[in-house]
């Protein structure tokens, strides 16, 4: 029997022809080839998957309360790292003036201060109600879901100066 070569034949060997072709230009070469609209080839970043760390910064936390906007999910792990110095005020004719990085005085707080049982004149981080200690460097995990406060732990913000220069790093908690 004499098979009859009909278009539709042709078309399907002329696809066959065209796909060995490419796929043989393909393994011989190596590189991949030039993009046929002459435009470079741009490799997007990954997208921040959900346990991916998120940044945000720098905050400049002085003689205010700053409300940075993050939303922290609770049992994520928060990195504070902080550079400059706050002059805390009060100094009276050239004495007694306070001026500390985040870390802060080695004792406790007063009562009357925002977190009695943190670091006097540390900075402080305020997630949902509770604060968690701040530093040059340090490390918390909230227990509750909320934004990220920052603030000075000083019963009186309007007589500071200067400021440290605060940035936050968090990696939301593991499912
Ligand atoms: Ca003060």
């Amino acid at each position: 029997m004499h098979a009859r070569i009909t278009t539709h034949h042709l078309r399907v060997l002329s696809m066959i022809l065209f796909f060995g072709f490419l796929f043989a230009a393909t393994a011989c070469n190596g590189n991949p080839g030039p993009n046929p609209d002459g435009g470079k080839v741009v490799i997007l970043p990954d997208p921040i998957g959900p346990d991916e760390p998120r940044q945000s910064g720098p905050y400049t936390v002085g003689d205010r309360v700053i409300y940075t906007r993050a939303e922290i999910e609770a049992g994520s792990t928060v990195h504070i790292t902080a550079s400059g110095l706050v002059d805390f005020g009060g100094a009276f004719l050239g004495t007694g003036q306070v001026i500390k990085d985040a870390e802060g005085d080695d004792w406790q707080a007063p009562d009357d201060y925002p977190a009695p049982d943190l670091k006097k004149n540390s900075l402080i981080c305020k997630v949902g109600n509770l604060y968690y200690q701040g530093g040059v460097d340090t490390y918390f995990t909230p227990m509750e879901t909320g934004e990220l406060i920052l603030r000075p732990n000083d019963a009186d913000l309007t007589d500071n100066s200067r400021s440290w220069e605060v940035m936050v790093e968090w990696t939301p908690p593991e499912d």
